[in-house]
């Protein structure tokens, strides 16, 4: 039986926006209330996906969650039918409108957690939807999520979804953003590197922008899945949170035995012992990108730790290859390094590909935040929704979907517009009748 990685995109919805909403992002704040391209956006997404599919790995997706999120509105107070929510909304209270109509649910690393069954108590998969409780727009993302995730991964033979952990500040967590499963094999027994912003001792006056995940929630995921007693955890440098690494997986990526990150990722101490623990675990393999050839700056706004690493075509870890966005071929030092990286021996990274995905990049997403990696062995991976398995069949399809409803152009005001809500409840229902999933989403469901 042998298992493999299977990366799950978040497909981006035809309500992609810019609305400056994730402080601490610099990205999302540059580009706040830029006009966006909802097309362009879910095109890119899509031809990433085709891009590993032709390269030989397995590609999945997760469908964009409904938006606007009325159902939110509702518990705020607002009463009628949803159309008339929006224009009420619209008028009373506009900052919400934002919130309910982000798309942000294509960055699937932040849906959630994942442990493989090869490292589990039980020998099944264990999935746990981020509670994202840091920012207004994610926190109302998991309960769409875990419903997603039930319906993907619907067989409890194989699979076990749990709830968002408790959403209070002190169990803010983001997924797999934070979180590398490090192994040998991906169908044997590994190790998980959880990665954490802030803990009970951490002094919150010596970050400029928020530090996202809390190691009492790390802890809690590692010990629903039963791993507690083998994870390792490793805290954020604050020099790297205060630059703009919202997320671990902005200044480090890590697959196999093999952690890619930078030189000023990780708080010192906290790396020196994480790192021991890790070497004790694997056959651990750390590639460190130094500052002097990469400055945390040009990492953060070329995403170059937000690449996919993967393995080469052989399958193995020993000639890996990384998918990253043009950003890093535009970027001068960032071009430099990773030609000079592909030719040192002493690492395995020896291909690097360059994927567009620009309309996420600009919203601080890039090709790593855009998938939720699931080690799956064969038997897992058939008993996996089928529909949301893709081929290039598949891929025609849902571009023919997005080249019919999605829009060229998407300006934040465009967001008030009861039509606009009309535009997207079309989109959805034709998209849930192509995956056939029946009444999938909400408002399918009422009436
Ligand atoms: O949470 N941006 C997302 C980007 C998430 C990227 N994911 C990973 N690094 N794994 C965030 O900051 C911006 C939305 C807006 O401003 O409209 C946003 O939510």
């Amino acid at each position: 039986m042998s298992t493999s990685e299977v990366n799950f995109d978040g497909l981006i919805g035809p309500n992609h926006n810019y609305s400056g909403l994730a402080f601490g992002n610099l990205a999302s704040s540059r580009n706040a209330k830029n006009v966006s391209s909802p097309r362009q956006a879910a095109l890119q997404g899509l031809e990433k996906m085709r891009t590993l599919h032709r390269l030989g790995y397995r590609q999945g997706f997760l469908p964009p969650q409904l938006r606007p999120d009325i159902k939110v509105l509702r518990r705020l107070g607002f009463s009628g039918s949803d159309r008339n929510i929006i224009g009420k909304v619209a008028r009373q209270a506009p900052a919400l409108i934002p919130m309910v109509y982000s798309a942000s649910s294509m960055w699937a690393a932040n849906a959630a957690t994942v442990t493989p069954s090869a490292d589990s108590n039980d020998g099944r998969v264990h999935f746990t939807p981020a509670n994202l409780v840091t920012t207004a727009h994610r926190a109302i993302e998991h309960e769409q999520t875990q419903r997603c995730l039930q319906t993907v991964f619907a067989d409890k033979k194989y699979f076990s979804v749990h709830s968002a952990l408790p959403p209070q500040a002190r169990f803010a967590d983001e997924g797999a953003a934070n979180h590398t499963r490090l192994t040998t094999d991906y169908g044997q027994r590994g190790v998980g590197l959880y990665v954490y912003g802030r803990d009970m001792h951490t002094d919150a006056t010596k970050l400029k922008f928020p530090a996202r995940q809390t190691l009492e929630a790390s802890e809690a995921i590692a010990r629903q899945h039963g791993v507690l007693d083998s994870a390792v955890f490793l805290q954020q440098s604050s020099t790297a949170i205060n630059v703009g690494a919202f997320h671990n997986d902005v200044v480090a990526v890590g697959n196999g035995p093999v952690l890619f990150f930078h030189e000023q990722a990780f708080q010192p101490d906290s790396q020196k012992q994480a790192f021991a623990e890790l070497y004790r675990a694997i056959p651990f393999q750390p590639v460190c990108v130094p500052a002097e050839k990469v400055s945390l700056s040009d990492a953060i706004t070329s995403y170059l730790f937000n690449s996919q690493l993967l393995v080469g075509d052989d399958g193995s870890f020993d000639s890996m290859r990384l998918i990253a966005p043009t950003e890093c071929r535009d970027n001068d030092s960032v071009n430099r390094y990773l030609s000079e990286l592909v030719d040192d021996p002493s690492q395995p990274i020896r291909e690097v590909k360059f994927v567009d995905v620009r309309q996420s990049m600009s919203n601080g997403g890039g090709p790593a935040c855009l998938r939720l990696r699931v080690a799956l062995t064969d038997e897992e991976l058939s008993a996996v929704h089928p529909e949301f398995l893709l081929d290039e069949q598949k891929i025609d399809q849902l571009q023919q979907w997005v080249k019919i409803h999605y829009r060229e152009e998407l300006a934040p005001c465009d967001l008030k517009s009861p039509d606009f809500l009309n535009e997207c409840y079309t989109a959805f229902d034709e998209l849930s009748q192509l995956l056939k999933l029946g009444s999938y989403y909400e408002f399918q469901r009422e009436c």
